[in-house]
């Protein structure tokens, strides 16, 4: 009896402690997108979402309980707010945001925190981004997505279903249910929008370093690049740039004339990236920390005097960029800035990092001044997540109005879901081991599957010298990641395509020639991507979502619908690849440019094997060092062709100015070619144009490959 009356006790504790309440409240927001909340007075109170483009408002209420997906909100017995959802054996689970390890995410538990994790380990649970999302993707091939729209430190548990567990405020749950994975993704992009079209020259190959100094050195890397015809756009200006780390200054000593230096870079074809971080020199007399007090644009402490905190420069104090009027501010600072004909914006350690604390990051009871449409004054428990976020947001915004004709390219380290509207993001400060090496792909796939397409890994990895067969590896596939950089730490050893042997250098050199004889088509990628949210490189298992083969396949990747990239991640790189099922009795083909004009992509073993898909058309150009390196970029194109069972393929080019606004105004032209088989001839047509630029007159090479 007595034993039962505990029983009784305890359940009915486990009941008072952790309530488990269906979903109350069911929104349609789009076509198959639906908004749980766990009550009405959640609905009620809803914070704003922060992640998405706009406030969506339902079309139609349902009812929760007719959708198979609906979650189950509970609170914890440690008051943390959990929504689960549950999924049917043989579900796949993906995204996540910046995980490390595998792609397939089944049995881990992460947690979106932003963190300055220099040399992360391969089992990190948090790292510099955040991303609340789930795609899950059924064992027929259909998907489904679950958003949990918090910016709160939030557990993602895929041990047992998916499960949020966020700090704070309850939050509704948004599931993208759709026919495919990729239809969840073009729905995320619904929600949280699409990036920008950027510049064609950072779709190019970047080369960095922890730090090119003084001046001289820059000049030499560039040089380098062009001596040895190793194409690159891009060559990046780390914080060594800066007089004493002060944000928006420059050494007078290393670099006393930005400005020459970035003619002379433009000269020999490249563009620069300038860093600038979050944290401001607490010192009076700097003309950023004396405007910035002017402007009362620092984040406080809970008693409402200044927060400071130690980071490069010494003491520090940190934009409050929640705030609207801090943003403007800061957007400001760039005209000047960015009137030293700077091209692009690096912001780093905008987690923020802090140094003297614990936690590597500011208190979070500090206070923002948030704008009622983030969610209103609030802690940095609340928005830490998306610091960074907005950051870069005033960056972009402050980068556009100095130079309102070009197209703004800002990285960030630090970023939220829906941050990819405002600059591209890559891994953080990874290691050059093979490990880190392997992990570079699921890890930059997860993070377009969590909705940021523009991505990529340290190249050659950040902390450690690593060996000139890591870089020469690393190089052979990550030429072919959306954001394609090279970058080393202090002190490492040099790490150019020419550092190594000469064998290094021409792997290197075969690499670089692959990404620019592929631009069309990578840039034709990075269109699609802004008209739709089309990730620009996914997973493999993208080809045939319904082939589980395919789903844990992640030495490889796509880079677009049509192009297979398979890696060799091991040094003795031994493992077979996975490759999709022939469609229609045809089989994806490997193919090489070993054959073309001066091809010289010859069976280097340290590059990654390339297939077409069958029925795909890919659109490449020969080899240029940059974007403007010859006068009509535009006049020679050469047409991969793999014919599918019925003899057809298409595939589309998408051009214009490569800068500027004007592709906005119809200035841009999108040509879809369409190859047939003809008895033994292959015939290639424009079956379709748009855009008002004017189609040029020029020499087309078709190759047609065999599976
Ligand atoms: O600014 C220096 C580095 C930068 O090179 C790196 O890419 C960032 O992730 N930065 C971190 C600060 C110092 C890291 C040890």
């Amino acid at each position: 009896m007595s034993i039962r009356r505990t029983i009784i006790a305890s359940a009915f504790l486990m009941l008072t402690m952790n309530t488990v309440i269906c979903a109350q409240t069911a929104e349609v927001l789009a076509d198959g997108i639906v908004r749980f909340d766990a009550s009405l007075d959640a609905q009620i109170n809803r914070r704003p979402s922060i992640a998405m483009v706009r406030q969506f408002e339902s079309i139609s209420d349902i009812d929760p309980a007719s959708h198979a997906l609906a979650p189950t909100f509970s609170t914890n017995d440690d008051g943390r707010f959990v929504a689960a959802i549950k999924i049917e054996p043989g579900t796949s689970l993906y995204g996540t945001g910046q995980v490390a390890g595998p792609l397939l995410r089944n049995g881990f538990v992460t947690e979106t925190w932003n963190y300055d994790a220099f040399g992360y380990g391969l089992d990190a649970k948090n790292l510099y981004t955040s991303q609340p999302w789930v795609l899950a993707v059924r064992e027929d091939g259909t998907a489904f997505g679950v958003l949990a729209d918090t910016t709160e430190r939030c557990e993602i548990d895929l041990r047992h279903g998916i499960t949020f567990r966020a700090v704070g405020h309850s939050f509704p749950v948004i599931i993208i249910d759709r026919a495919t994975p990729q239809l969840v993704m073009q729905g995320l992009a619904e929600l949280t929008g699409t990036i920008a079209m950027p510049p064609r020259w950072a779709v190019g190959f970047h080369q960095c370093r922890y730090s090119y100094n003084p001046d001289s050195r820059v000049k030499e890397i560039a040089d380098g690049f062009r001596s040895r015809s190793l194409p690159a756009d891009v060559i990046w200006m780390d914080i060594d740039y800066m007089d004493q780390y002060r944000v928006f200054t420059f050494d007078d000593v290393q670099f006393p004339n930005p400005k020459e230096l970035n003619a002379y870079l433009d000269s020999v074809g490249f563009s620069n990236v300038w860093m600038i971080d979050p944290g401001v020199k607490a010192e009076e007399g700097y003309f950023i920390y004396d405007s910035g007090t002017e402007h009362d644009a620092w984040t406080k402490k809970t008693d409402g005097t200044v927060f400071n905190g130690e980071v490069w420069p010494g003491v520090c104090v940190f934009p409050d960029y929640l705030n609207k009027d801090v943003r403007t501010w800061w957007a400001g600072l760039y005209k000047d800035f960015m009137s030293y004909d700077i091209d692009g914006v690096w912001n780093d350690m905008n987690e923020p990092a802090v140094f003297n604390s614990k936690t590597k990051t500011m208190p979070e009871d500090n206070i923002h001044d948030a704008d009622p449409e983030l969610g209103g004054p609030g802690t940095h428990a609340r928005y830490h997540n998306v610091y960074g976020m907005q950051m870069i947001r005033a960056t972009r915004e402050g980068v556009i109005a100095a130079n309102p004709n070009k197209r703004p390219f800002v990285l960030s380290r630090a970023n939220y879901l829906g941050g990819h509207r405002y600059g591209a993001t890559w891994t953080g400060d990874n290691s050059a081991t093979w490990g880190h090496l392997d992990m570079s792909i699921p890890m930059s796939i997860n993070l377009g599957l969590s909705g940021q397409p523009f991505v990529g890994p340290d190249i050659g990895g950040f902390a450690y010298n690593g060996d000139g067969e890591l870089y020469a590896r690393w190089m052979g596939f990550g030429t072919l990641f959306p954001f394609s950089r090279s970058h080393t730490a202090k002190g490492n050893i040099d790490k150019e395509p020419w550092s190594f042997t000469p064998e290094i250098e021409a792997t290197c050199r075969r690499a670089l020639e692959r990404r620019y004889r592929l631009m069309p088509y990578i840039y034709t990628l990075f269109h699609e991507s802004s008209q739709s949210g089309a990730l620009i490189a996914m997973p493999t298992f993208f080809a045939d979502p319904t082939d589980p083969a395919l789903r844990s396949e992640d030495d490889s990747f796509l880079l677009g619908e049509s192009l297979l990239v398979s890696a060799k991640v091991t040094p003795d790189s031994d493992r077979a690849a996975v490759l999709p099922k022939p469609i229609d009795g045809v089989a994806w083909a490997k193919f090489d440019f070993e054959s073309f004009d001066g091809g010289r992509d010859s069976k280097d073993s340290d590059l990654p094997d390339l297939y077409i898909r069958p029925g795909s058309i890919i659109v490449t150009c020969p080899v240029t060092q940059y974007f403007g390196d010859r006068p009509d970029q535009r006049d020679e194109i050469t047409l991969i062709v793999h014919l599918d069972g019925n003899g057809e393929a298409i595939g589309t080019l998408y051009e214009d100015a490569g800068d500027g606004m004007e592709y906005m105004m119809g200035e841009y032209l999108l040509t879809t070619f369409k190859a047939s088989r003809d008895g033994e001839k292959v015939t290639v047509e424009v079956i379709e144009q748009e855009g008002k630029m004017t189609p040029p007159t020029r020499k087309i090479t078709v190759r047609v490959v065999n599976d």
